[in-house]
């Protein structure tokens, strides 16, 4: 399907979903969070790993679209609100991995996009943060929910309530990304990372993700139970088999997927 403000590429295993707004520095209006929902819905069912990024060097994507959110009235921002976090749980719960390339400023909405991927490289002029309470609003696409998870109750509190900015190197040192890349390479970075990812078997790396992920919302005895529920589900897969009879035949695995 072709897409006003998402541009999709296909390379191999691996599809990249740009976010291309650049009048607005990708930021995400209406219309774009319907796209990139729809566009993350067709990717996962089509490849093995998804890299979500923006176009142009300045930004990953600078939030929600302030001019669309001022225009608005109560009645217009709840379904807005209801999108943008429709779109961060399609995300996080894709059963194929995702990177974020964050390769510029990634605010607001943005920077909830990013937390909501699985995994995060950017380059040395990333800058994030949730600056919402500046405009006299909270995040509203997760952010309260899943930076503390990332980074801590009480580094997100400060990022959260002093609409702290942070730049690449302190995100890595914080846990907010997994790679700081030299500048124009968090594209390249995500792609080396998806194709490890997709190289890796599909239905292990989706409930692997499933415990993580849903785990952490669980008290550690029900995160446990849910692992063991998972891991001894993928003890009848026909890919736990190609996996042992691969590595006695000292081969790379070919995964069917099932
Ligand atoms: N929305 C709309 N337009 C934007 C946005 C945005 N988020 N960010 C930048 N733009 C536009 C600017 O208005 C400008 O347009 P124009 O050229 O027509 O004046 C163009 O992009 C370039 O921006 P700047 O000239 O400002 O570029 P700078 O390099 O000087 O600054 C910044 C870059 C620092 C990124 C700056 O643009 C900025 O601060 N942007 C806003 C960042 C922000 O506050 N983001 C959070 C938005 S709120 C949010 O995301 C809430 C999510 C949950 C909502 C739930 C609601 C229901």
């Amino acid at each position: 399907m072709a897409y006003e403000n998402i541009q999709v590429s296909r390379e191999g295993p691996v599809t990249t979903l740009t976010v291309n707004r650049p009048k607005a520095l990708n930021a995400l209006n209406s219309a774009t969070l319907r796209e990139l929902l729809q566009a993350v819905r067709e990717a996962a069912e089509s490849c093995r790993a998804l890299i979500l990024t923006g176009a142009g060097e300045k930004a990953f994507v600078a939030g929600a679209d302030i001019s669309e959110l001022a225009r608005q009235t109560p009645l217009q921002a709840r379904p807005l609100a209801l999108r943008g976090q429709k779109l961060m749980n399609t995300v996080e719960s894709c059963p194929k991995p995702v990177v974020a390339a964050v390769n510029g400023f990634a605010f607001g909405g943005g920077f909830e996009l990013a937390l909501a991927c699985h995994l995060r490289t950017a380059s040395p002029n990333a800058v994030m943060g949730l600056p919402e309470v500046t405009l006299g609003i909270i995040p509203g696409y997760g952010g309260t929910q899943r930076l503390p998870r990332l980074v801590g109750k009480g580094r997100a509190l400060e990022m959260i309530l002093t609409a702290a900015r942070v730049d690449a190197a302190e995100a890595l040192r914080i846990g907010l990304i997994e790679r700081m890349v030299p500048a124009g390479e968090a594209q390249k970075a995500a792609r080396e990372l998806a194709l490890t990812l997709a190289a890796k078997a599909p239905v292990a790396l989706r409930y692997a993700k499933e415990a993580v992920v849903k785990g952490l919302a669980l008290p550690l005895e029900d995160g446990v139970r849910l692992e063991g529920d998972l891991s001894t589900f993928l003890r009848t897969t026909e890919d736990r088999l190609e996996g042992a009879k691969a590595f006695l035949e000292k081969r790379k695995p070919r995964w069917q997927g099932r």
